[in-house]
């Protein structure tokens, strides 16, 4: 019976699916309700925030009011509403500089005793090369029908993200994974901040460049370095990870862009703030992740997006956080 459902699950997730790369169809069976005294925000508490400077922009940059073209009148993915350009005008903000790490992520739950939504549900899903060769077999029955390398694992959180075995120990400097748009959102609140708006992550990618392609310009490896950790070699086969890693990087990993920004293309995708297509239970996310190839997810550009149901984790989304000015 659970298999059937599962199988159902995954067959009206394909129906919706609209030439994404395989990584939003992610989505948790919405009949998993969560018991009231259990929900996330269970232990987290206002009055904790007493403790935490109202207005700290450690780690992160001013990005001034400006007017950029947003968007693409190229699209890679015409589902995916890339176009067309327009112009969009962001208000002044701070953005965090570095995706969000498992030590920051770490810091928040032993203030808080925040529970994230993955150890909630008690799974999340993961990305089958990352389990260790013996694990792989055993899980054929969770697999997401149109992306069969993603699996639905018990015992995975951001604690676990690499398989219920797994730690975080030597891995405080990546970026925390497994947290749901819902997680990210009770972060930022938690430091007095927020998730970016689409349109103020979109302007921070782009770094004062006019319609280029990446944070750093239109060719991929300039110079003949690589300046994102994202897949290298054949997805999802082979990775050769040319650019150093396999799966997450460092969250201060790679040249930053102009802004000063590290990782807002690849390493993972990142939350924000708005609804995708009028959908208010989905949210945009930005930027690709180190699973992202161009013959696949050719979504590590500015301009693509996608997107994840708020409850959804994966081991490639994690998030970063923004600021409004204050007076
Ligand atoms: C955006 O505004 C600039 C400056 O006014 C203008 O040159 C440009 O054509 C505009 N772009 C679009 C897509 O409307
Ligand atoms: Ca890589
Ligand atoms: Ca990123």
């Amino acid at each position: 019976m659970y298999l059937y459902t599962i199988l159902i699950i995954f067959v009206l997730n394909v129906l919706h699916c609209t030439g994404d790369c395989g990584c939003s169809n992610l989505n948790r069976e919405k009949k998993c309700k969560i018991d009231e005294d259990e929900t996330p925000s269970g232990k987290y508490s206002r009055e904790l925030n007493d403790n935490i400077n109202a207005f700290n922009t450690y780690n992160m940059v001013l990005i001034n009011k400006d007017t950029f073209e947003m968007g693409t009148n190229k699209p890679v993915f015409e589902s995916d509403h890339e176009g067309p350009v327009r112009n969009k005008t962001v208000e002044s903000f701070y953005l965090d500089i570095y995706e969000v790490s498992n030590q920051n992520f770490k810091d928040f739950v032993e203030k808080t005793g925040y529970k994230t939504e993955a150890e909630t549900y008690g799974d999340s899903f993961v990305f089958e090369m990352i389990l260790p060769e013996s694990e792989r077999k055993e899980y054929q029955d969770v697999r997401a029908v149109q992306a069969p390398w993603w699996i639905k694992l018990k015992d995975i959180s951001w604690l676990h993200p690499e398989g219920p075995h797994s730690t975080i120990e030597n891995k405080l400097n990546h970026p925390v994974i497994h947290v749901s748009w819902n997680d990210a959102v009770k972060y930022c609140e938690f430091f007095n901040k927020r998730l970016p708006t689409e349109a103020e992550w979109e302007m921070a990618c782009r770094a004062g460049l006019k319609q280029k392609l990446y944070p750093w310009g239109n060719k991929l490896n300039p110079k003949g370095k690589q300046w994102a950790n994202i897949w290298q070699g054949n997805f999802p086969e082979e990775n050769t990870a040319e650019d150093g890693y396999q799966f997450t990087s460092p969250v201060d990993e790679f040249p930053p862009n102009k802004f000063g920004l590290f990782n807002m293309a690849g390493n993972v995708w990142e939350w924000t703030q708005d609804d995708w297509l009028g959908d208010s239970e989905s949210k945009v996310k930005k930027g690709g992740s180190f699973l992202c190839h161009e013959s696949y997810c050719y979504r590590y550009r500015c301009a693509a997006r996608s997107f994840n149901t708020k409850d959804t984790s994966a081991g490639n989304l994690g998030f970063r956080c923004a600021m409004d000015i204050q007076p």
